[in-house]
């Protein structure tokens, strides 16, 4: 069997989605998605500028000696262009590989160790309580576990929180450039602690919650945020710092019991490698998409095993269908699985160009037993809605000093 052709495919149904399909000579098909929020051209030249012309009248079929030429064969290595590259072809190649075998890709992976995923899912609010009434919503849905994110009183914007007409492209009007925020770590400090007290006060001790930092503290007001969160018993707090530093996590861990979650911009085990292995956290957020794709996400996943961290892959909206159905299977499969963030339902558009048959129902997912990743991608729908350009925000701290958004 050879790789006959790959197309390289853009789409902006609500936001952009960058998606791989690779043709067989014997007509079947895979797909990977190859997205990086404010980046889609940046892998999309990778791909095919440099990657695909490597690939044509190869064997799909070997998916990890394609991986590793694209990985340990280039001089110019990791990084989350190149390894988003490498996470699509990877993606797609499972997904041939199942739909050759006639299985679905978590039995390719060594089968179920679970029935089902346990989903978490997001409750915003410009207040308190808007939050809470948000959260109990989606409990009256069946969801377990809920992150809380609420605006932070004196700054104009806070992530997580975007009203209902404010997406990022009506953020940036029509010549798009980075909407610029605005940080506070003391007027955060006040709004999150009380934040968590009120939910446990309404909720009682039984239901999951977390919450999601954003890496916007120093490692040592991480540490201090995590200890005042402990009375509130947090699932996991999520990038409380930043972790391009990996020792920033130590410091974080010396001082607090409030378990710990990060990766969702990790592309490699050489990310994680010393959090994972000194335990500095409880669960890898890493996601197919940005870390070398199913191949990639799963060593993370068995090194994570071997050191007690958990997985709880990355979910948020600028994922598209095809990374959630990798980690559908992931997820069902992974001995050590976590759980995993899910954003809610795509929009109308996106439902009509990715059509995937895992089931989320409850709060919880199910994965579908379709050959392959279980779900499709209809390139007529897809090009009624062409590439707008658009970035993610910037931060700033009050005096205007550059920060991590
Ligand atoms: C996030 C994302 O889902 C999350 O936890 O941190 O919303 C993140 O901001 C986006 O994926 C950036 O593109
Ligand atoms: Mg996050």
């Amino acid at each position: 069997m050879k790789i006959s052709e790959i197309k390289v495919l853009v789409t902006c149904p609500g936001r952009n989605f960058v998606t791989v399909k690779i043709v067989t000579d014997a007509g079947v098909y895979g797909l990977g998605d190859a997205t990086i929020n404010g980046r889609e051209q940046a892998v999309i030249a990778c791909l095919n500028e440099h990657v695909v012309p490597c690939l044509i009248d190869r064997d799909p079929q070997d998916i990890e000696d394609i991986w590793q030429y694209l990985y340990r064969g280039v001089y110019w290595r990791r990084g989350p262009i190149g390894m988003a590259a490498i996470a699509a072809i990877d993606m797609a190649l499972w997904d041939i590989k199942g739909k050759i075998a006639g299985l679905p890709v978590y039995q390719l992976l060594g089968g179920r160790s679970r029935k089902s995923v346990t989903l978490y899912a997001h409750a915003n609010g410009e207040t308190i309580d808007e939050t809470l009434e948000n959260a109990a919503a989606l409990m009256d849905q069946g969801f377990k576990a809920i992150r809380l994110q609420s605006a932070i009183p004196g700054l104009p914007v806070t992530y997580g929180v975007l009203g209902e007409q404010k997406d990022y492209f009506e953020l940036q009007g029509n010549r798009p450039l980075p909407p610029e925020e605005e940080w506070s770590t003391k007027k955060y400090y006040k709004l999150v602690v009380e934040l968590f007290k009120k939910a446990r006060e309404k909720f009682g001790p039984d239901v999951h919650l977390l919450h999601d930092v954003h890496s916007r503290l120093t490692p040592i007001e991480a540490a201090r945020l995590s200890k005042l969160l402990e009375p509130y018993d947090l699932m996991f707090l999520e990038d409380a710092c930043i972790a391009e530093n990996q020792d920033s996590f130590k410091l974080v861990r010396n001082h607090t019991v409030t378990p710990l979650a990060i990766g969702e911009t990790f592309n490699s085990i050489w990310d994680c490698k010393e959090l994972i292995q000194n335990q500095w956290i409880d669960y890898i957020r890493a996601a197919a998409t940005h870390a070398g794709g199913i191949t990639g996400l799963r060593r993370i996943i068995d090194f994570a095993a071997i050191h007690d961290v958990k997985s709880a892959p990355h979910g948020a909206p600028d994922l598209s269908p095809i990374c959630f159905a990798a980690h559908m299977h992931l997820d069902s499969w992974a001995p050590n699985f976590g759980i995993q963030e899910y954003s809610g339902a795509v929009n109308e558009q996106t439902a009509k160009i990715f059509k995937h048959a895992h089931e989320v129902n409850d709060g919880t997912a199910f994965v579908s037993d379709a050959p392959g990743l279980g779900v499709d991608f209809d390139e007529e729908a897809a090009a009624e809605y062409p590439y707008k350009r658009s970035y993610l925000p910037v931060s700033r701290l009050e005096d205007g000093t550059m920060w991590h958004w």
